[in-house]
């Protein structure tokens, strides 16, 4: 079987520029997703990024998530958990404005340490957006100007943590989805894996890489590109031992962008078949989004075509 994509980032200021270019072309068009290295973000401010998050948890989230599954009697579960993920989080917003300031137990060195990763992230999610261009023959910063809609992108950052599951069978991390959005840049546990891709119809691991940032396409891409691109679905197992860090960042259009097919993405032969993706206002998707997170992604694209408002 082949492997999971690798993309070295260091190699596109070399001689193998355009074999990185195919590999990142191969990842987007049959995997949805890949792994990143020499991304150029450094390792000590990852270091850095995932001590305060580990610290973080220690000191806010553990407890309150054990509270949670005491108060609706987790433990006792018998058959497996349907509507429940097993994961603790909380939501950094970057763009259009920031919230981290007003989170209530973040220290100050953690917020610092934050909003600088997070700066390199909205860097380095602008120049894969470029890369994807490339491949895909549109004219560059096609797609940033794209999600920018009239007052920027959307960026934001959920940090997670996914305990140790006393009954991994019963309940999973996070339930098999695809990703609303653009693009998302995954910094994941390097020792406890867990995150699976569905892949020709089987689960496949996402290898834990330290220092590695992983990659993945969301249904917005899988619109604009008309069907070239695919959103895949992925989910998180629980694990009976470790506690997993995830800090998932989505780079995603902003409220107002119009999303459709890039037209020279359309063939003729897609308009007969009607095999063309819907149009429609970023914000109307996230909205049917919400309620429709883990179904599949075709009925959603289906009621946007349905409302078509713009
Ligand atoms: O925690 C992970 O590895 C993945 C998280 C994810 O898929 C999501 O938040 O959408
Ligand atoms: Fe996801």
């Amino acid at each position: 079987m082949e492997s999971f994509p690798v993309v070295d980032m260091g190699k596109l200021k070399t001689e193998d520029r355009a074999a990185t270019m195919d590999k990142i072309k191969d990842a987007c068009e049959n995997w949805g997703f890949f792994e990143l290295v020499n991304h150029g973000i450094s390792i000590e401010l990852m270091d850095c990024v995932e001590k305060l998050t580990k610290e973080h948890y220690n000191k806010c989230m553990e407890q309150r998530f054990n509270e949670m599954v005491a108060t609706k009697g987790l433990h006792s579960a018998q058959s497996e958990i349907t509507d429940l993920d097993w994961e603790t989080t909380f939501f950094l917003r970057h763009l259009p404005v920031s919230n981290i300031s007003d989170l209530p137990d973040l220290h100050d060195d953690y917020i610092y340490r934050m909003k600088e990763f997070s700066a390199e992230l909205e860097k380095l999610a602008e120049q894969l957006l470029d890369l994807l261009c490339e491949n895909l023959g549109l004219e560059k910063g096609y797609l940033k100007k794209v999600f920018y809609g009239s007052k920027g992108p959307n960026f934001g950052t959920k940090v997670s943590n996914y305990p140790p599951c006393p009954k991994p069978e019963l309940f999973k991390g996070l339930r098999a989805h695809t990703d609303a959005g653009g693009i998302i840049l995954l910094f994941q546990d390097h020792k406890v894996s867990g995150l699976h891709l569905l892949k020709d119809g089987h689960w496949i691991d996402v290898p834990p890489m330290r220092h590695s940032i992983v990659i993945n396409l969301g249904d917005q891409l899988e619109v604009i590109t008309n069907g070239k691109y695919k959103s895949v679905m992925h989910r998180v197992i629980t694990q009976r031992e470790g506690n997993r860090m995830s800090i998932a960042s989505f780079y995603n259009p902003g409220d107002d962008a119009i999303i459709s097919p890039a037209p020279s993405l359309v063939k003729e032969d897609d308009q007969k078949t009607n095999q063309v993706y819907p149009k429609f206002v970023f914000d109307d998707y996230m909205k049917l989004y919400a309620g429709l997170k883990f179904q599949a992604k075709e009925p959603r694209f289906e009621a946007m075509k349905a409302i078509a408002t713009v």
